[in-house]
C-alpha cells in the first residue's frame, strides 16, 4: 500500500487516471466512442474529473494547464450585459419580399416579390437584467437583422410606436430613472417606483408613450402576438434619387394578444422564462412566428400637412390617415444553436443601413446612430465584433480595417491601404454606382440647443390613444396607473401625474385620483399647447384589432383519475383542428388511468402547470376525482384563476363539482363557462373560445 504522503509510482511514462468515486466505469462507458475532449490548444485530455495534485491528498499543482485553462475560461464566461434590453430571446428565419418596392427604394431586398433573405430577430424587455422575469410591465424590443445582398440592415424597433423622450440627450436620465434605485438596488425590472414616476412627471413629452406603457401592450401574452415598430421616420430612396418618408410596422400573423395584470404577476412566479420558452417551443413544434412588414409611406407635402412634426418620435401617424402597405413577411423558423454565441452576441445598430434607405433628422434617432456602436465596442470587447458569425454580413465584404482585439481574419499581402498601385487592382475600392449615397437633404442654420416649437404638443395624441381604446382597455389603463402610482411614496409625484392626466382625459384622471384615494381634485399641468381633439383611431386598440383565432394558442385539459378519455380525445382533436396545441395537466406527471383503464399521459403536473400558462382551459374529471381535486388548492386555483382571467372554460358534467368548490357558483357561470356534453361539444366550445377572453365577466366581477 502506498504511504499517504509519498508520490504515486508511475506506470511506464505517466500518471494513470484513477477514479475512486464509484461510478468510474459508468463514466468511462459514456466517454467511449465520442470525440476526444481537448484543451483549447487541441491537446487531448486524459481526465476531466480530477485536478493534478502531488500525491493522492496533496496540493494542486500550478502546472495543471488543463485545470487552469478550464477555470480561466469559466471565469470569463460572462460579458457585460446590455445596459438596456439585457433580457432577450432570438431566432433565425427569413424575410420574403411580397411586393416590389422599386418605385420607392433601390434596396436590393425589396426589388422582387418572392425573393428571400436570412434574418435574425431578437425580442427583449428593456429595464431588467439578463436574468430577470419575462413579464414585467415594460416595452419590448423588436430588433431584426436583415442579411441583405448589400450588407446588413438592422431595424431596431420596439413593440410600441412612440418613445418616452424626444431627444437622445435624455436617454441616460430616462433609463437611470426606470432601473433599480441606485442606493437600494430595487425594484428590479419594474417602473412602479418613485424615481421613474418623478422623471415622467417632469417630462411631459412622455405622456403619449406612458399611455401605451400603461396599456396591455406592455404585458404581451407571447412575443409572437405583438406588433413591432421602427418608431422614427426614415426615408426610402429610389434609383432616381427620389425620397419618400416611411415608418416601419410589423404585424403579427396570429394577431395581437396580451395577458391581464394578475396573470402577469402569477406567470412571473410560476415560470420566469414564460416568453422565452413559448417562443422556443413554438419554433421547435413548427408553429413558426410570423409577421408582415408594412410601410407607411408619405411625401414631404403630406408631412408638412400633419398637425405634428414627423421628426418627433413621440408621435404616430394613424393607420386610418396613412394606410399600411404590406411589403413582405418574416418567418422565424430556426432556434439558435447557442444562446450566448447568437442571442447574446448579436449586435444590432440603427446605423446599419443599406442603399435605398436613409435616416431622418429625428434627434432621438441621430443620438442612437452614435450609441449602439459605442455600446458594442465595450460589450463585445473590441472593434472586430462584426466577425462574430451572427453579426457577419452574408454578402461579399472587404475593407482595409485591420488588427484589433480578436481579429479572426488572416489578411494576406502587403497592402492595407487605398489607393494603392501595389495591389494589382485587387484591393477594395469605393463605387459611386453601387455604394450607399446619402439623400441630399439641405440643412443649414445656427448652432443651437433647442427643442423645436413643432415638438410642443404633448397631450393631443396621448388623448387620441386613450379615447381610441375599448372600455375594457381604458379600465386596464386606469388600473395600471393606479397600481404603479400606489407604489410611489412621494405624494407630490402622484399629484403631478394626475395633473398631467387631466390634460389627457378628465374621466381617466378622476378614476386614477379615486384609486389613489386623493381627496381633492388637482389642477391640470401647465401645457404649452392645448390638447386638440383628434379623431379616435380604432387601429390603436388592441382588442379592436385582435384576430379571433386559436392558431398558435394553448388549450389545457385538467384530467383526474377515471376521466372519460373520449372527451379528452375529442378536445385534443378539436384543438388541433383550430391550429392550437393541447396540453394535458394531471395531478401526477405519470398521467391518470381513464375510466376504461387506458392511461392518459400528462404533459405537465398540476402544481407546476397553473392555468395562467394557457389560453383556454378545460377540465375532464370523474365524480371521484372531482371530489378529491375539490380539496386540492392547485386544482381550485386552476379554475378560479381561469375564471378571474376571463378565460373560456369547458368542463364535463362531473367537473362541475370542482367549479363549485372553487367558488364559481352556478349562477355566476356565464356563456364562456361551458358544460361539454354531446358529440360535437368539444368542437363548438373551441369555436366560441376563439375570442380568447370573455370580457363582460370582468365588469361583473368588479361590481
Ligand atoms: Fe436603444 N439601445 N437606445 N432604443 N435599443 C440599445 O444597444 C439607445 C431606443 C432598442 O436586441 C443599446 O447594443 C439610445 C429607441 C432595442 O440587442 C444602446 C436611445 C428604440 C435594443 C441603446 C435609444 C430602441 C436597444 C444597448 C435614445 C426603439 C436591443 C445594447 C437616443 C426604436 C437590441 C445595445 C437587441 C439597445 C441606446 C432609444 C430599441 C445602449 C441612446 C427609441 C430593440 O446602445
Amino acid at each position: 500500500m502506498a504511504k499517504k504522503n509519498s508520490a504515486q509510482p508511475t506506470a511506464k511514462g505517466g500518471n494513470k487516471a484513477r477514479d475512486t468515486r464509484g461510478n468510474g466505469d459508468e463514466l468511462q462507458q459514456l466517454a467511449d466512442g465520442g470525440p476526444v475532449l481537448t484543451t483549447q490548444q487541441g491537446i487531448p485530455v486524459s481526465d476531466n474529473q480530477n485536478s493534478l495534485t502531488t500525491g493522492e491528498r496533496g496540493p494542486t499543482l500550478l502546472e495543471d494547464f488543463v485545470l487552469r485553462e478550464k477555470i480561466t475560461h469559466f471565469d470569463h464566461e460572462r460579458i457585460p450585459e446590455r445596459i438596456v434590453h439585457a433580457r432577450g430571446t432570438a431566432a433565425h428565419g427569413y424575410f420574403e419580399c411580397t411586393k416590389t418596392m422599386s418605385r420607392y427604394t433601390r434596396a436590393a431586398f425589396l426589388q422582387k416579390a418572392g425573393e428571400r433573405i436570412p434574418v435574425f430577430s431578437r425580442f427583449s424587455t428593456v429595464a431588467g437584467g439578463a436574468g430577470s422575469v419575462d413579464l414585467p410591465r415594460d416595452v419590448r424590443g423588436f430588433a431584426v437583422k436583415f442579411y441583405t445582398q448589400e450588407g446588413n440592415f438592422d431595424l431596431v424597433g420596439n413593440n410600441i410606436p412612440v418613445f418616452f423622450i424626444q431627444d437622445a440627450m435624455k436617454f441616460p436620465d430616462l433609463i437611470h430613472s426606470v432601473k433599480m434605485e441606485p442606493d437600494r438596488g430595487f425594484p428590479q425590472n419594474a417602473s412602479a417606483h418613485d424615481n421613474f414616476w418623478d422623471f415622467i412627471s417632469l417630462t411631459p413629452e412622455s405622456m403619449h408613450m406612458i399611455q401605451w406603457a400603461m396599456s396591455d401592450r406592455a404585458i404581451p401574452r407571447s412575443l409572437r402576438f405583438m406588433e413591432g415598430f421602427g418608431i422614427h421616420t426614415f426615408r426610402l430612396i429610389n434609383t432616381k434619387g427620389d425620397s419618400t418618408f416611411v415608418k416601419f410596422h410589423w404585424r403579427p400573423k396570429f394577431g395581437l394578444q396580451s395577458v391581464v395584470w394578475d396573470e402577469a404577476v402569477k406567470i412571473n412566479g410560476a415560470d420566469q422564462d414564460f416568453h422565452r420558452k413559448d417562443f422556443w417551443e413554438a419554433i421547435e413544434n413548427g408553429d413558426y412566428p410570423e409577421w408582415e412588414l408594412c410601410f407607411q409611406l408619405f411625401t414631404q407635402e403630406q408631412a408638412d400637412s400633419f398637425a405634428f412634426d414627423v421628426l418627433d418620435p413621440t408621435k404616430i401617424i394613424p393607420e386610418e390617415e396613412i394606410p399600411l402597405t404590406v411589403v413582405g413577411r418574416m418567418v422565424l423558423d430556426r432556434n439558435p444553436d447557442n444562446f450566448f454565441a447568437e442571442t447574446e452576441q448579436v449586435a444590432y445598430c440603427p446605423a446599419n443601413i443599406v442603399p435605398g434607405i436613409d435616416f431622418s433628422n429625428d434627434p432621438l434617432l441621430q443620438g442612437r446612430l452614435f450609441s449602439y456602436l459605442d455600446t458594442q465596442l465595450k460589450r463585445l470587447g473590441g472593434p472586430n465584433f462584426a466577425q462574430i458569425p451572427v453579426n457577419q454580413p452574408q454578402c461579399p465584404f472587404a475593407n482595409n480595417q485591420r488588427d484589433g482585439h480578436m481579429q479572426m481574419q488572416r489578411h494576406k499581402g502587403r497592402v492595407n491601404y487605398e489607393p494603392s498601385t501595389l495591389d494589382d487592382g485587387q484591393g477594395p475600392r469605393a463605387s459611386q454606382a453601387k455604394g450607399f449615397v446619402s439623400y441630399a437633404q439641405r440643412d443649414s442654420g445656427d448652432k443651437m440647443r433647442i427643442r423645436p416649437e413643432s415638438f410642443a404638443d404633448h397631450y393631443s395624441q396621448a388623448r387620441q390613444f386613450y379615447i381610441s381604446q375599448s372600455e375594457t382597455e381604458q379600465g386596464h389603463i386606469a388600473a395600471a396607473f393606479t397600481f404603479e402610482l400606489s407604489k410611489v411614496e412621494t405624494p407630490a409625484i402622484r399629484e403631478r401625474i394626475v395633473g398631467h392626466l387631466l390634460n389627457v382625459d378628465k374621466a381617466l384622471a378622476e378614476k386614477v385620483a379615486k384609486g389613489l384615494g386623493m381627496t381633492a381634485m388637482l389642477k391640470a399641468a401647465d401645457a404649452k399647447v392645448k390638447t386638440q381633439e383628434l379623431k379616435p383611431s380604432p387601429a390603436l386598440a388592441l382588442l379592436k384589432k385582435m384576430k379571433e383565432t386559436l392558431e398558435g394558442r394553448k388549450v389545457a385539459c385538467l384530467v383526474g383519475e377515471g376521466a372519460d378519455k373520449a372527451i379528452v380525445d375529442a378536445l385534443a382533436k378539436a384543438a388541433k383542428d383550430e391550429g392550437a396545441s393541447f396540453f394535458v395537466v394531471a395531478p401526477r406527471i405519470g398521467g391518470v388511468k381513464a375510466a376504461g383503464g387506458e392511461t392518459i399521459p400528462a404533459d405537465g403536473q398540476l402544481a407546476g402547470s397553473p392555468s395562467v400558462f394557457f389560453d383556454v382551459v378545460t377540465v375532464v374529471l370523474s365524480e371521484a376525482s372531482a371530489k378529491t381535486l375539490s380539496k386540492d388548492p392547485s386544482a381550485k386555483d386552476f379554475v378560479t384563476d381561469a375564471f378571474a382571467h376571463m378565460k373560456y372554460i369547458g368542463h364535463n358534467v362531473a367537473a362541475a363539482a370542482l367549479l363549485d368548490a372553487a367558488g364559481i357558483a352556478k349562477a355566476d357561470r356565464d356563456e364562456a363557462v361551458v358544460e361539454l356534453s354531446g358529440k360535437t361539444a368539444a368542437k363548438s366550445f373551441l369555436t366560441s373560445a376563439r375570442k380568447l377572453r370573455f370580457w363582460p365577466r370582468e365588469k361583473k366581477l368588479a361590481s
